[in-house]
């Protein structure tokens, strides 16, 4: 039986990125066979650099791989049909699974929210309003009530080789940085433009620790770029600035960012899946929730900390909320910087103890598999 995805890329990297991670651990852990299909070919690019350089069908990593525009009425004969994100699918394929005598298992994967409604909508159908075929909401999320996180199965595993005692000297041969020192404190910091970004800058370069800060280029780059002044920094470019150093990276891979997660003590994060990266990573973490109108997002920031922070002592949790409310606001970061850096240690055990706890729950590509061979049966 065949899976179809598809996947239409509203901005950025978190809608191809998370089909992408679904489709290869749809192919390897369950040995699915998975059609991905992507409007945006230059952001897949980004993600799967293998594929080829203009839009062609073509397999990478055991998937296949299709553009958008190559729908029409003959490949509607999938098993599973995944809507990515309520993204609707083209119209000859929509049409032409309509017409089907017997329709697939229809799903739309929706955004993660750690909000309690979700539980309610996840796996309820809406009848197609042509012809009544379910449609079924899958919502990924923090509970065993949700559709679960994506996890695949050796991500502890290749965590725990990054962490081994030299991983950060391994790092610095890959990545050299004139003045990063292994013992400095480490951090990452993937973000969008944010109002916020020049007291965070201000609060590492005055740090006591010094502070060594790696940036992916993008948004985050060109942001750090405009809060220094000077020329822009590109990939492979270090700056001191203070007790800061800092230093452009490329796009990692998959691999490689979870690698450098892995390896700073605090890690800045953004969307949805670098932000449920940063919790198999285990260390403390600051999410920008990707801004949505009317402050949407701030509920969900503060729906996530409500279950992050449940078990946490009351300071730590004070310390996190002022963080990352400042953080997603646009305030001064000076102050809850510093606070938050001095509460590293019950931090990182409360991060390792939260990535423990979500681990127990199945992961959301093992939950769908679950529900379609159900509906299948
Ligand atoms: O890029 P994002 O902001 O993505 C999204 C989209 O904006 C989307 O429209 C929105 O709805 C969603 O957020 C919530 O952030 P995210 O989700 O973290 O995706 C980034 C992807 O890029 C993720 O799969 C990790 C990957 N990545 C790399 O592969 N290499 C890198 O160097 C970095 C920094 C990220």
């Amino acid at each position: 039986m065949r899976w179809d995805i598809f996947c239409r890329v509203v901005d950025n990297f978190g809608d191809i990125g998370v089909c992408w991670r679904l489709a290869r651990q749809l192919v390897h852990a369950h040995g699915r066979w998975v059609r991905l299909w992507v409007d945006d070919w230059a952001s897949l690019r980004r993600i799967v650099p293998a594929c080829p350089p203009a839009p062609q069908g073509c397999v990478c990593d055991g998937v296949e791989i299709v553009p958008w525009d190559a729908a029409d009425a003959t490949m509607a004969d999938a098993g599973c049909v995944i809507e990515a994100f309520a993204c609707h699918l083209p119209p000859a394929y929509l049409a032409a699974l309509r017409a089907r005598p017997v329709p697939p298992v229809w799903l739309n994967l929706e955004y993660l929210s750690a909000e309690g409604w979700i539980e309610d909508c996840h796996g309820v159908a809406s009848p197609d309003p042509a012809n009544g075929i379910p449609k079924v909401f899958f919502f990924p999320g923090f509970t065993e009530r949700s559709g679960g996180l994506i996890r695949e199965a050796e991500v502890f595993a290749r965590r725990d080789a990054a962490q081994g005692i030299d991983g950060r000297a391994l790092w610095l041969a890959r990545h050299p940085s004139p003045g990063a020192s292994a013992a400095s404190r480490w951090v990452s910091l993937f973000c969008y433009a944010n109002p916020a970004l020049p007291s965070l800058i201000e609060a590492w370069s005055h740090s006591a620790t010094p502070v060594v800060a790696w940036v992916p280029e993008g948004i985050a780059l060109d942001a750090v770029s405009a809060v220094l002044g000077g020329s822009a920094l590109v990939p492979g470019d270090s700056r001191r600035h203070g007790s800061l150093s800092l230093r452009a990276l490329p796009f990692l891979s998959f691999e490689d960012y979870d690698a450098l997660l892995a390896l700073c003590d605090i890690n800045f994060v953004r969307g949805e899946d670098s932000f449920v990266r940063a919790q198999w990573a285990a260390r403390p973490f600051v999410w920008q929730a990707y801004p949505q109108a009317e402050d949407v997002h701030l509920g969900k920031m503060s729906a996530f900390l409500a279950r992050y922070g449940e078990s946490m002592e009351v300071d730590d949790r004070a310390t996190v909320d002022h963080l990352w409310q400042a953080w997603n606001t646009g305030g001064d970061c000076g102050a809850a910087w510093s606070a938050f850096a001095s509460h590293s240690d019950p931090l990182r055990r409360h991060a390792r103890q939260w990535c423990a706890t979500l681990a127990r729950q199945q992961d959301l590509a093992g939950r769908l598999v679950d529900f379609v061979d159900r509906v299948v049966e």
